[in-house]
């Protein structure tokens, strides 16, 4: 009798300390943290986005874990920026665009032939102006922690594309953003704001008859299958952001935080390569698909955007503007 009892109470404590140690290994289980991304896997932004989930890792000695969901499997990048800001994704790869609606300063970066060059637009991002949005959007809930280079935006579509003429009377997809519809308009052009993941049907369906985006875009994406007239133009040169949600980061520690920080400023040199590595790349292949590319007259594009910088909607960027091409 006096044995059984024994046994029961070596039993029940055995149960006891297995419980204990399962729950603290519980505990102690990494969460997945999720990244958002629009591009598949293998584009220059995702193999950024890999690279800092990667870093995070190894520097947190695996107690972060980011998973990067390409694809846009999360949703568009505006539903993205919104669940971020909720904390519900932790991460997320976006164009500036989608961040204007909620951080209007930032759209200073959509104004047309804003940058001189891929040179003087990295000068600008790590210095005075990139680094005061990337602070500024705390202000929201998110916290910018880097940009990734997403090259200079072009014209295509459905039709031959010599010259800023033939955009006349086009149907233009753009991303839903004030700044790119005021644009298009200008170029004679309508704007039809539509989330990227639905551009290649769009273009297929005749919703629209052209878009505008870099190299990469324009042929990962497929678009180049239905819209094979491209004209280089080189409008737009938009910075990609790599951003946290605020409230995830608040809850970090210090060491924890500068593990991101630390992360996302080497991912960005590792991305910057990728993306100059993989540009002709992509041209190649749709060259090789029998593309029709012509270099624009970059002076006709040009003059014609130009009335945006004394539109009133966006006069309030005007001090940016001077502080961007101030730059050397
Ligand atoms: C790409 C950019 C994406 C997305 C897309 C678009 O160049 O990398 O993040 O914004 O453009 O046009 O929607």
């Amino acid at each position: 009798m006096k044995r059984n009892k024994l046994v029961i109470l070596f039993l029940v404590g055995l149960l006891l300390v297995t419980t204990c140690a399962s729950l603290q290994l519980n505990a102690a289980a990494p969460r997945t943290l999720k990244l958002a991304e629009v591009h598949p896997q293998g584009y220059p932004t995702e193999l950024g986005d890999e690279k800092f989930a990667e870093l995070v890792a190894a520097k947190s000695k695996g107690r972060l874990k980011i998973q990067v969901y390409f694809g846009g499997q999360l949703g568009s990048e505006n539903d993205v920026v919104e669940q971020a800001k909720l904390g519900v994704i932790e991460f997320v790869r976006v164009s500036t665009s989608p961040v204007i609606s909620v951080y209007k300063p930032i759209g200073v970066f959509s104004m047309p032939f804003l940058f001189r060059s891929q040179e003087h637009q990295w000068k600008v991002l790590k210095g005075e102006v990139g680094q005061t949005f990337l602070k500024g959007m705390e202000s929201v809930g998110l916290v910018g922690l880097t940009y990734f280079d997403g090259g200079a935006r072009n014209f295509y579509a459905t039709k031959e594309l010599k010259s800023v003429n033939d955009l006349k009377g086009l149907k233009i997809r753009v991303q839903p953003s004030p700044i790119m519809v005021s644009m298009i308009k200008l170029l004679n052009a309508t704007a039809t704001p539509i989330a990227y993941g639905e551009v290649y049907s769009a273009l297929q369906t005749g919703v629209v008859d052209g878009a505008e985006n870099n190299v990469p875009s324009w042929v990962s994406a497929n678009h180049y299958e239905v819209a094979k007239y491209f004209i280089k133009d080189g409008h737009l040169r938009l910075p990609e952001l790599l951003m946290v949600s605020k409230k995830f980061y608040d809850g970090l520690s210090k060491r924890d935080q500068k593990i991101l920080r630390d992360a996302a400023r080497e991912a960005t040199e590792f991305q910057i390569k990728a993306w100059n590595e993989s540009e002709s790349k992509y041209l190649e292949q749709a060259k090789a698909k029998g593309c029709v590319i012509h270099e624009a007259n970059v002076a006709e594009f040009q003059a014609a955007v130009a009335p945006m910088y004394d539109m009133p909607e966006y006069k309030e960027y005007k001090v940016w503007v001077d502080k961007i091409k101030a730059v050397k």
